[in-house]
């Protein structure tokens, strides 16, 4: 077997965690041939539970899994890394504000994106999936200077992936059957879920459906509440859909989209779509084995998509001022 590809984990203890590296250590993530050393990142209260997690992925015995590292220093953690999955993050606690959120956010992420420029490998990836992912990848991205801006993502991939689920669910086909679904925006409740790109065995998605009152009143506002629903039916929020979300995106990133089709990926926006430029925003984008990634052209964007669209991009750059303003930029 190749020499082990170093995979970093944040938050590696937490709930998404416990249901990740069991994925990644099996082969899913790099193929069953490529083996995989854990390099896993924890705040100090929590390694004890990490030791556990280690613990378990030892019992597994997967022939995949070569090494796994634990610690509290993303300046150890992240050397030599080639991908780092970026899923701890500080959760909103009651009477926490906006504000608040985004600057203790932005005390992990500044740290994390300076640890990764100055020790991940030359051809490192990154995905964010801690919240609010798209501005804690713009802060990770902008603290990382010597590493390309392409090479930074925030996951839209789990909105992806309930898109897809709800949509088939509503004509009858098998999810395999839909392709080319987009998710635009911020990964918050304001994202669009864009069926007038999609298509199911092959047809306009929005025409299958038939009903646009269906795509405004309960397409949408399914999709963008999902994790809320989650929470509710669960008592905790979503972990395995979200690392499976987190798997498909960075499998897809590096090995590449399937042929004739594409995936949902926050990724700087070079001002494609009237996105303004530099914001980390869900597009639909093509990936290409050995991780490139560029983002689909030539979409006609309807006023009920572009209005859609809008409210999300403003969004972001409501989130961006915010973390200009604290100095996190
Ligand atoms: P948990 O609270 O179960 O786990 C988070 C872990 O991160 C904890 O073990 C905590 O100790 C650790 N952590 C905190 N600060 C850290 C730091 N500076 N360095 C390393 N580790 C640190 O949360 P979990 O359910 O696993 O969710 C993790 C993140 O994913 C949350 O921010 C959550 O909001 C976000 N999500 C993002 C989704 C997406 O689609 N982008 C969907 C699912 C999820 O809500």
């Amino acid at each position: 077997m190749s020499t082990p590809v170093k995979v970093a984990v944040t938050g590696a203890a937490g709930q998404i965690g416990y249901s990740l590296l069991f994925r990644i250590a099996s082969g899913e993530l790099l193929g069953k041939d490529t083996p995989v050393e854990l390099r896993l990142l924890e705040i100090a209260p929590a390694l004890k539970t990490l030791e556990g997690v280690v613990m378990e992925l030892d019992d597994c015995a997967f022939p995949t899994l070569a090494k796994v590292e634990i610690g509290d220093d993303p300046n150890v953690i992240f050397d030599g890394a080639s991908v780092a999955l970026l899923v701890g993050a500080r959760p909103r606690s009651k009477g926490m504000e906006r504000g608040d959120l985004l600057e203790a956010n932005g005390a992990i992420f500044t740290a994390q994106g300076k640890a990764l420029n100055d020790h991940a490998a030359d051809d490192i990836r990154v995905t964010v999936t801690g919240n609010p992912a798209n501005t804690n990848a713009l802060i990770a991205m902008s603290n990382a200077p010597d590493i390309g801006s392409e090479r930074f993502s925030a996951l839209t991939r789990l909105d992806h992936n309930r898109a897809v689920a709800q949509l088939a669910a509503k004509v009858g086909a098998p999810v395999s059957e839909v392709t080319h679904m987009t998710i635009w925006g911020n990964h918050s409740a304001t994202q669009y879920p864009d069926l007038f790109h999609a298509r199911v065995g092959g047809r306009n998605a929005a025409e299958a459906v038939g009903d646009q009152a269906w795509i405004e009143d309960t397409f949408i506002p399914t999709v963008a509440k999902r994790g809320a629903a989650i929470i509710e039916a669960r008592g905790s929020s979503s972990a395995a859909s979200a690392a499976s979300a987190t798997i498909d995106h960075t499998r897809d990133w590096l090995r590449g989209s399937a042929q004739g089709d594409w995936v949902s990926m926050a990724v700087r926006s070079d001002g494609s779509y009237g996105v303004a430029e530099g914001l980390m925003s869900s597009f639909p984008v093509t990936t290409t084995a050995g991780g490139g990634h560029e983002i689909v052209q030539g979409l006609e964007i309807d006023d009920f998509s572009r209005g859609k669209i809008d409210a999300s991009v403003a969004e972001l750059s409501d989130e961006r001022d915010a973390v200009t303003q604290l100095g996190l930029i």
